[in-house]
């Protein structure tokens, strides 16, 4: 019988709120290998979610939200940020991702 998602052993799920001019949470906070599940939702306006040493970049429309997973494989404490630059504030949007 398949359990539900959030019961899988290692899986860790976040609910990412992007609004002007921060994420809530602005610290994810996982174990080695856990597999990461983040559902980012937009209060405004379009934002990313971007984590380099993760090659992650993912748009977030205006108002929209996305889901997305990956393995945290390594090890580390990683800044996230909004690349977006319509609005200058965006610059701002910084949080860290760390991996125990
Ligand atoms: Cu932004």
């Amino acid at each position: 019988m398949l359990q539900p998602e959030a019961d899988v052993p290692g899986r860790r799920t976040f609910e990412v709120i992007a609004r002007k001019f921060t994420f809530e949470p602005d610290v994810i906070d996982v174990r080695h290998n856990d597999i990461v599940r983040i559902t980012i939702a937009s209060a405004d306006i379009a934002h990313s979610f971007t984590v380099d040493a993760y090659r992650i970049q993912k748009r977030i429309s205006p108002r929209g939200r996305i889901t997305f997973e990956f393995r945290a494989d390594e090890v580390g404490r990683f800044p996230f940020y909004c690349s977006m630059r319509a609005e200058a504030g965006c610059a701002d949007m910084r949080g860290e991702l760390i991996v125990r």
